[in-house]
């Protein structure tokens, strides 16, 4: 079985504790000098970098989540002096603003090492054309897969997302081995070989590396089966550096966290203690390599557990279980993460139709989709068919240009939407992961 980084994958735990501990102290350091937030809330919190003595010493420190990058849009959280940024990515924040991340040329050293490993750890290596659907630009996706694949030395084809009928044609014709996509979008390509009656023995794929969204094993099931692949869950999120964080190994029983550059707890979403070794909560990340942007106990809001038992792969790295949850409300729709929040304030900002809305996901062809159902002001329902055609039309592009994705508009007469005392259930998800 090939390991990238055999020193640091497959390190004794006493080491990597040590190790750890030594790069969670330059964090510390780090954040204190370089980043006044990070001051302030040590200093209102009693600690200083010398309060890290052991890694359990973190749990005396405050947590950071995204509004604390909202408040500090768009580069205030940076450790570094601008000069030293070479890369700018941003996913979806709760409202408006997205969230920015930065990178120095040594976190992209970083990234391509974790991506590698990434690669690696799910069997490609030199001879492998990597062809990455996923999306090219702010997104973390296009760009992370790129630059391990090319530092593992196999040939990278970077087309992005969509055009469904050029992906096909140019995995035929390169003979694309290893498929970087969404899951559902990898069953959506899987469908359309089967629509255009391509022989499947004219690909040459053999793995795929699926994430940026959940996916069950039912899921993985069908994708092996349809694409005859081996599909591997890979796991990240922009602020802490985008893919790369987790990925699984081809024994596919949970994805081995890079622990010597990201350091894991499992905390209870509601008490916030952190939970012992096994129990399921969210998994909170401090970056302790980073240099642009490091996170000290990042809240991902994402719900797993970790193991710490041995993997027959010979990797020591923690693993974390599949993620199928959030403990908050984000969505995910054909891999761009949204928050009803975001969609509420675009609807906030027009006279002609009121708050009161839901959002449909569903999942229609293995493609997903969302619908928004929204609520009009009493006096403008009177208006002509045309005038309301005109009115959803609006805000269907006032959605698609600030979310980056479409989604369907319905019109729906004043107070028929449920309302409800307590929270409202704005979101129904009828996708089955
Ligand atoms: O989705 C980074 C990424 C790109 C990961 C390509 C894997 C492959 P964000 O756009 O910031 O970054 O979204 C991060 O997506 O907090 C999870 O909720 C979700 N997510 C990512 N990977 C998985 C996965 C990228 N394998 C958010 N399983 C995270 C379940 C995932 N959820």
């Amino acid at each position: 079985m090939n390991i990238w980084n055999a020193h640091f994958e497959c390190m004794e735990l006493s080491e990597l504790r040590r190790i750890q501990t030594t790069r969670l102290q330059e964090t510390m350091e780090r954040v204190y000098f370089n980043v006044p937030y990070y001051r302030n809330k040590m200093q209102e919190a009693g600690l200083g970098p010398e309060s890290l003595q052991h890694p359990e010493d973190l749990q005396k420190f405050p947590f950071t989540t995204k509004q604390d990058l909202r408040d500090n849009y768009p580069f205030s959280l940076f450790a570094v002096p601008i000069s030293e940024i070479v890369r700018i990515h941003a996913s979806s924040g709760t409202t408006g603003k997205p969230t920015v991340v930065g990178y120095t040329r040594r976190d992209i050293v970083t990234w391509s090492e974790v991506m590698a490993r990434t690669l690696t750890s799910a069997g490609a290596n030199r001879n492998d054309f990597i062809h990455v659907a996923y999306g090219y630009g702010l997104f973390t996706g296009g760009l992370g897969l790129h630059y391990g694949g090319e530092k593992i030395g196999a040939s990278v084809i970077p087309v992005s997302g969509g055009n469904t009928k050029r992906q096909l044609q140019l995995m035929q014709d390169f003979g694309s081995t290893v498929l970087a996509c969404t899951p559902t979008y990898a069953l959506f390509l899987a469908e359309a070989i089967e629509e255009n009656h391509i022989d499947r023995n004219t690909l040459k794929l053999h793995t795929g590396v699926f994430g940026a969204e959940p996916w069950t094993e039912n899921m993985r099931r069908e994708i092996e089966e349809k694409l005859r692949i081996r599909a591997i869950d890979i796991y990240g999120l922009s602020e802490i550096i985008g893919p790369g964080v987790a990925s699984e190994c081809i024994m596919q029983n949970g994805l081995h966290i890079n622990e010597d550059h990201f350091y894991p707890e499992i905390i209870d979403p509601d008490t916030l203690e952190v939970l012992p070794e096994g129990k399921a909560g969210e998994l909170v990340f401090t970056t302790i390599t980073k240099e642009g942007l490091p996170l000290i106990r990042y809240r991902t809001r994402d719900l797993t557990r970790l193991t710490y038992g041995k993997c027959p792969c010979g990797r020591t790295l923690v693993r974390m279980e599949k993620c199928l949850g959030r403990s908050d409300d984000m969505l995910i729709i054909r891999g761009v993460n949204l928050f009803p929040s975001q969609i509420e304030s675009i609807l906030l900002e027009m006279s002609e139709i009121k708050p009161h809305y839901q959002l449909i996901a569903d999942r229609i062809n293995n493609l997903d989709t969302l619908e928004l159902q929204v609520e009009v002001d009493e006096e403008f329902f009177q208006d002509k068919i045309s005038q309301l055609q005109t009115l959803r039309q609006k805000i269907q592009n006032n959605l698609e240009s600030t979310m980056g994705i479409s989604i369907q508009v319905h019109l729906v007469e004043p107070k028929t939407l449920a309302r409800s005392e307590g929270k409202s259930q704005r979101v129904i998800d009828k996708r089955k992961y």
